[in-house]
């Protein structure tokens, strides 16, 4: 387990391109930070396994060569360390009333509040997405996905420890605070909840993982792009780093469902379509979880009309994803038109373009599922089935926004509260759907060996084939 007595190779246990050893106020706290954060890991990480030698990727440095090294690690040893993308010489703020102005290397006054905010938001889902996943471990489909999860949850650690970086270099005691706050709530407990709607929800099954990582875990691509154009550019450059192994993330769920797709399409192919009866996942059943985890990862992007979301766009906090692709980068006197629930009835508005960015980045978000929805319906049509899966619409089993207030069904048609009770479990996973998947969620354990509800993966990790013994499990 790494320590910090040793601080002259401190940047040898915590992998850094910040100059940690240079910085002793910035070491002395993450000193103090470092076993509060393992306590956690123990307590809140992976439940078992931690004994076992796993075969992780590590973030070793920057360089392409640096961040992708593999090799056999125990999780508590894994090096979590603190990355940012190298500076953009003279950058300056892209959005925003301060537009052109150089990027902020400190947190400027005014805004210390907003920003911090901003930084124990997303701190918040990294530790939280952990906690949903602790026990899944236990019934993993293949030793592949088992190192899936862990690495997985491994960088969803690092991740916290970048917002941790960030809130103990720039922002002196309160960040102290609010750090120690990051390992304190928990996913899913009505005393100290996680912040954000989705990350309190329960993911006790792969079907759910695999969701998760390919919706949520998309949340987490778009919030970051949006903060890599912050004007404070030590967050800009911590978020561009983090953008490189969200992507892993989101292969991990898309490629998942997939799989579990594939497996489904072959068993309606060779056995009929009741794919329960042969021991698989009907996709009335994927439907659901789909329309679940979409629905509550849309919520995630805030309120339609937004005075937060204007405020950190004119502060120069938080951009569009991808700004530099939208052509107007004060948004001062655009508006956007969208579709609202008022007075009982579905109404176009015109809202003014800065009040409207959670909308505009959730746009990009829905684009970007669609995509890996057709890629899942590709799989159906190459075996010769005509049924498909779709996103429900965006109004479809909101809790957040202009939404909430009303029921709509996966088409976006309004319903009365009766309609919604009576259909309710024909859209959205009932306990016996969860109770019947939990019911395959059996631990397959041994190299080469696959569960019978979800289909081999393409490839394996790195250079390795797909039955290799990611995980050595200890004789138990
Ligand atoms: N749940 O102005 P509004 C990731 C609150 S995922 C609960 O409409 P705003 C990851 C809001 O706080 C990416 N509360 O929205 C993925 C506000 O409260 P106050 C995480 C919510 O402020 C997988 C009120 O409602 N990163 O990295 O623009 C695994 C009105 O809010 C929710 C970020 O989120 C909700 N869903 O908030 C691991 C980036 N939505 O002011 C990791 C940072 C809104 O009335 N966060 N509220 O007390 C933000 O940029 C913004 O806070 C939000 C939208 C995008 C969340
Ligand atoms: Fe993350
Ligand atoms: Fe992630």
């Amino acid at each position: 387990m790494p320590k910090l007595d040793d601080l002259d190779h401190l940047d040898d246990k915590i992998p850094n391109n910040v100059n940690l050893s240079q910085d002793p106020r910035l070491k002395r706290a993450l000193e103090s930070w470092q076993p509060n954060f393992l306590k956690w890991w123990q307590e809140m990480g992976p439940a078992g396994f931690q004994e076992d030698d796993v075969y992780l990727r590590t973030a070793v440095s920057v360089e392409p060569s640096g961040w992708a090294h593999f090799d056999f690690v125990k999780m508590p040893d894994y090096r979590w360390g603190i990355f940012l993308t190298p500076a953009v010489e003279n950058r300056t703020i892209g959005f925003g009333d301060s537009l052109g102005q150089p990027v902020w290397q400190q947190v400027p006054g005014e805004f210390r509040t907003q920003l911090r905010r901003l930084i124990v938001t997303q701190g918040d889902t990294e530790p939280a997405s952990v906690e949903q996943q602790r026990k899944l471990g236990q019934t993993a489909p293949s030793l592949f996905d088992l190192r899936s999860l862990f690495q997985v949850n491994v960088e969803e650690g690092r991740h916290l420890w970048a917002m941790a970086y960030l809130l103990h270099s720039y922002f002196g005691r309160d960040g102290r605070e609010e750090a120690e706050g990051l390992l304190e709530r928990r996913s899913g407990n009505p005393d100290k909840p996680r912040l954000l709607t989705a990350f309190n929800a329960p993911c006790e099954d792969w079907l759910s993982f695999f969701m998760f990582t390919m919706f949520t875990d998309r949340d987490g691509k778009y919030q970051l792009l949006a903060l890599s154009e912050s004007g404070f550019d030590p967050l800009s450059r911590t978020c561009r780093f983090m953008l490189t192994e969200e992507a892993y993330h989101m292969s991990v769920g898309e490629t998942g469902v997939a799989r579990v797709v594939e497996r489904s399409a072959e068993l309606m192919r060779s056995g009929g379509d009741d794919v329960r009866k042969q021991g698989g996942i009907d996709l009335t059943t994927i439907q659901k979880y789909l329309n679940l985890w979409f629905s509550l990862s849309l919520d995630l992007f805030g309120g339609e009309i937004s005075t937060n979301a204007a405020q950190y766009f004119a502060a120069g906090l938080k951009g569009r994803a991808k700004e530099s692709t939208y052509p107007d980068h004060v948004a001062l006197d655009a508006v956007y038109d969208m579709e609202l629930w008022e007075g009982g009835a579905l109404v176009r508005e015109e809202v003014s373009l800065r009040n409207a960015m959670n909308e505009v980045v959730r746009d990009e978000y829905v684009e970007d599922c669609q995509r890996g929805v057709d890629r899942w319906n590709k799989i159906l049509a190459e075996k010769g089935l005509s049924e498909r899966l779709t996103l429900p619409s965006r109004r479809f089993h909101r809790q957040i926004g202009a939404f909430a207030a009303h029921r709509f069904d996966p088409a976006g048609t309004p319903l009365t509260e009766a309609d919604w009770t009576r259909s309710a479990s024909d859209w959205l996973p009932t306990a016996e759907d969860l109770a019947y998947v939990q019911s395959l969620m059996v631990p397959v354990h041994v190299p080469g060996k696959i569960a019978h509800w979800i289909a081999p993966p393409r490839s394996g990790v790195k250079d390795k084939p797909v039955e290799y013994g990611y995980v050595r499990l200890r004789l138990r």
